[in-house]
């Protein structure tokens, strides 16, 4: 050892000892903090005769007064409630507690089973199984801590097949008490990461370690990093990494979700995950996996699948704060048509209000005659129209919406009369979507409304409630001023920081305290079972606030972020999880919303959003405008990645009725597809559309160039077939990026199903269909089509599935179609006129090919094989397959 390394040591020696003195004077002149728990002891378990569940109770170890007295006795119930799904809940065995109501949320009920009185001798261990299950949970009763001389309550939840450990309390204290739950899990810090857990904008799609997650709805502009938003979703995916034992595969994956809508924050440390919870009930569900498609589509079973948005809303959208009037409304429509940028919805925000009255009209500047005009106009053309709504109710006798809302008593209430907050009508009272009297009273102004204007879809705003007052406490109440400060907003400020203090009153005596997560959530299903019901079509909704299931009823942006060029790159994990949280119909404001865009960003911007699933340009009052005709080099590249994107309606579509089945995300990461490439863990830069289709947007400024990941296969540029990227294993590779270019690419093994662009997606949907292979010569090639009306409700026989498969048979490459319900599609007439290869190796010259139907028709032919980029490409065009019908294309 060197002399300097002799006196490094000495040193530490020196530190080590003067901090051990240092401790023991602050021993002597302090008392120690005392604990804010001292957990529980199993006092006695039963088991359900079927096996599948079990029942315990838990016995408080020592009463401990900080964040208020611990709940003596607890009831934990575990059960697998299918195959897939674990639930496991902890609540007080003698007082119900806060939950959320089954009708938001129906759960199956829990087994009824009691643990018997007597004190029972307590294993150390106890283990429920299901031999279906791939789950194993294990409560322990032992001796953990040598501070404690009591057993310990714990529980651990094992994948079996591999003993991994996927959720382990075992090393730390339960803790409950009336305003203050805590439970923590280890986590094996180098082979789990951890995705979700919202809404917050994020640098990193990826959770990384020392943070902790705030949820508690709020009105922050989302261009704040990590603070809490609009939405709470108390639910992550962990991916798991290989195991040095070689038994868990990369990409393992498992959900856990802990429902509960009280104020909370997830500490997360890389090798623990702590939930600090200040209302409701511990009840936790874990989603075994082990893909993350399977976790989506068990995790979407509890929460509802994601509502079938209609076809239209996957066109492009116009908004901003502070259209002057009908004739600039009407201007930015020209705009877009003279431009020929395809413009599928016009919005307007609350300028259209009447001194920003919810269903009112401005007489002066959106006179009802010109905006019903407006509205006709829009729908002769194919366009649609959304208007946006506040939940604020301006308090105001002369107000008709306010005086039947004040009848039918369906305000909020504190102390016995309607809260008072403030937003922009000024003073007003918020309708209570827990009564089913407010959310008839808010369906019927709905209706009213749409009476005077037919609008397409409603746009909530508003809705976490913000309030532009933070009243103050009126009574010390622990409500408003609650034990266990959550960081809200990022400093600790008190729950009722610019909202509806937590003290108030819903219908059937819930406190705002616990259903305060909830009102974005019963805003959207009120909103969208009046739709429903009006227009007998799916419904389109896009809310702000969001929670555990609101995927069902609405679409969701990401609210205020600013244009910036960081706040285009925090896009991506913003969306990537709202694709967690099954709502997969999500987009952030293309061009930015808050602070002037300039023409590079939004040239970048409208490149990246022409590929979120929803894709809406909308700026802020003050700002600039941002219309993609007003720059020259954006209209020019809106018109490309437009186009590409009105070619991929179908495919867009396709994954929205993947999404609505079975919970599948539209925008999906890396690893959904590439599980067992690691290297996809991390990436916050790039995702997939589908399956297949890889999004490598430039989000520097002045880059001309990319670093986009390629996980191992042959890809292919969707704007130029002859552009490829092969890479034999994952791989960064720099792609070139000028002004007007997105690199948007196909892997081998994709079958897209295109049509041709339009100015609408009404007109997109009259062209015939074009099939693109990217051909692979080792694994087959797959591609779906759904198609049906685009909006119905009953989807009653009115509705085709087309399946594509290509692979090589002997040494021909061939593709064929499967045709489910081909009834529909050979009534609408949809031809396919064309069939595309690429990806093919060892062809030049020309190939002969045969098609052949179901209809037995045959016809031969020779194509040209274009051997461009090291591939081959073959088009076989002029056809007119019907989409209907099966065939089968061969080459020789
Ligand atoms: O207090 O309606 O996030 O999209 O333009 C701001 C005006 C209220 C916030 C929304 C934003 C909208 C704006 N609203």
């Amino acid at each position: 050892m060197s002399i300097l390394h002799l006196k490094t040591m000495q040193l530490i020696i020196v530190i080590l000892l003067l901090l051990s003195v240092d401790r023991k004077t602050v021993a002597n002149t302090e008392k120690q903090p005392e604990p804010i728990g001292y957990g529980y002891s199993i006092r006695s378990v039963a088991l359900d005769s079927s096996g599948k569940s079990l029942a315990a109770d838990l016995q408080l170890n020592k009463k401990s007064s900080l964040f208020g007295p611990d709940i003596d006795e607890l009831r934990l119930v575990a059960s697998f409630e299918t195959m897939d799904r674990l639930r496991i809940r902890i609540t007080d065995s003698k007082h119900q507690r806060w939950e959320i109501p089954n009708h938001i949320l129906p759960r199956q009920s829990q087994p009824n089973i009691s643990p018997s009185n007597s004190r029972q001798k307590i294993p150390a261990k106890l283990i429920l199984s299901d031999p279906n299950s791939d789950l194993t949970l294990t409560l322990h009763n032992t001796n953990t801590t040598t501070t404690n001389t009591h057993s310990q309550f714990g529980f651990k939840v094992t994948r079996r097949s591999t003993g991994d450990i996927l959720f382990d309390t075992s090393h730390s204290i339960l803790i409950f008490k009336d305003q203050y739950l805590e439970l923590s899990s280890s986590l094996p810090a180098n082979r789990s990461s951890i995705y979700g857990l919202g809404e917050h904008t994020k640098s990193s799609f990826k959770l990384t370690r020392n943070q902790t997650l705030t949820l508690w709805n709020a009105d922050v502009l989302s261009a704040n990093r990590d603070l809490n938003l609009y939405g709470s979703h108390p639910y992550y995916m962990d991916v798991r990494s290989p195991d040095p034992d070689g038994k868990v595969l990369a990409g393992t994956t498992h959900g856990v979700l802990l429902l509960n809508s009280n104020g909370m924050d997830v500490v997360y440390s890389g090798d623990s995950i702590t939930y600090k919870v200040i209302g409701g009930v511990l009840d936790f569900y874990f989603f075994v996996g082990p893909s993350p498609e399977l976790v989506m589509d068990q995790y979407t079973q509890l929460i509802g699948r994601p509502a079938f948005m209609p076809y239209w809303s996957f066109g492009f959208h116009q908004c901003r704060w502070g259209y002057k009037d009908v004739h600039d409304l009407e201007g930015v429509i020209a705009g877009y048509a003279k431009a020929k940028i395809p413009l599928e919805v016009m919005w307007t925000d609350i300028d259209y209000m009447d001194g920003y009255k919810d269903f009112t009209l401005d007489p002066i500047n959106f006179p009802l005659t010109n905006m019903s005009a407006f509205v006709r106009k829009l729908h002769r053309n194919g366009q649609k129209y959304v208007p946006i709504l506040d939940p604020g109710i301006s308090i105001n006798k002369s107000y008709e919406t306010y005086t039947r809302g004040l009848q039918a008593d369906i305000y909020i209430k504190r102390d016995g009369v309607p809260y008072v907050g403030q937003v922009w009508p000024g003073i007003v009272s918020y309708p209570d979507f827990l009564n089913p009297k407010g959310a008839k009273f808010w369906g019927d102004e709905i209706k009213t409304f749409h009476n005077l204007l037919p609008f397409d879809g409603i746009w909530l705003d508003m809705n976490e409630q913000s309030n532009f007052n933070s009243s103050p406490p009126m009574h010390a109440s622990s409500l408003d001023n609650p034990p266990y400060k959550i960081n809200n907003v990022g400093d600790q400020r008190t729950i009722n920081d610019r909202t509806v203090p937590a003290s108030s009153l819903h219908f059937g005596n819930v406190t705002a305290y616990d259903a305060h997560n909830l009102y974005g959530f019963l805003e959207a299903k009120a909103t969208n079972e009046v739709l429903t019901n009006i227009t007998v079509k799916r419904p389109f909704i896009l809310s702000r606030s969001t929670f555990v299931g609101s995927g069902r009823y609405t679409a969701h942006w990401t609210g205020d972020n600013a244009a910036t060029w960081d706040d285009l790159a925090y896009s991506i994990p913003s969306i990537l999880n709202f694709g967690l949280f099954g709502i997969p119909m999500v987009g952030a404001d293309i061009c930015g919303f808050s602070g002037n865009t300039n023409e590079e960003l939004c040239r970048r911007w409208i490149q990246l959003g022409a590929f979120y699933p929803f894709a809406r340009d909308h700026a802020d009052k003050p700002s600039t405008r941002q219309e993609l005709y007003l720059w020259d080099s954006v209209a020019a590249t809106s018109r490309k990645v437009l186009g590409l994107r009105y070619q991929m309606l179908p495919y867009l579509y396709t994954l929205m009725y993947n999404a609505h089945s079975k919970g599948t995300p539209i925008a999906r990461p890396l690893f959904f597809t590439f599980p067992q490439d690691t290297n996809t863990y991390n990436i916050s830069t790039q995702f997939l559309l589908g399956k297949g289709v890889l999004v490598s947007p430039v989000l520097e400024s002045g880059a001309s160039s990319v670093d986009a990941y390629f996980p191992s296969g042959n890809w292919f540029d969707l704007f130029n077939y002859s552009n490829s990227v092969s890479v034999g294993s994952g791989t960064h590779v720099r792609l070139n990026a000028p002004p007007d270019h997105i690199n948007v690419h196909i892997r081998e093994g994709n079958i897209l199903v295109l049509q041709k662009e339009a100015m609408t997606t009404k007109a997109a949907r009259m062209t015939p269909f074009h099939i693109l292979v990217a051909f692979s010569g080792n694994e087959n090639c797959t591609g779906e089509v759904f198609l049906d009306d685009g909006e119905d409700m009953g989807f009653g026989g009115k509705w085709t599935l087309v399946k594509f498969s290509s692979q090589v048979v002997g040494k021909r490459a061939m593709l064929r179609s499967m045709v489910k319900n081909g009834i529909f599609a050979l009534n609408q007439k949809w031809i396919i006129e064309k069939v595309t290869f690429i990806g093919l190796k060892n062809a030049s010259g020309t190939i002969g090919y045969e098609l052949s139907t179901k209809g037995m028709e045959v016809r031969n032919g020779r194509v040209e094989v274009d051997g461009g980029g090291g591939f081959g490409m073959a088009e076989v065009s002029g056809l007119s397959v019907m989409m209907g019908e099966e065939f089968e294309l061969k080459f020789d």
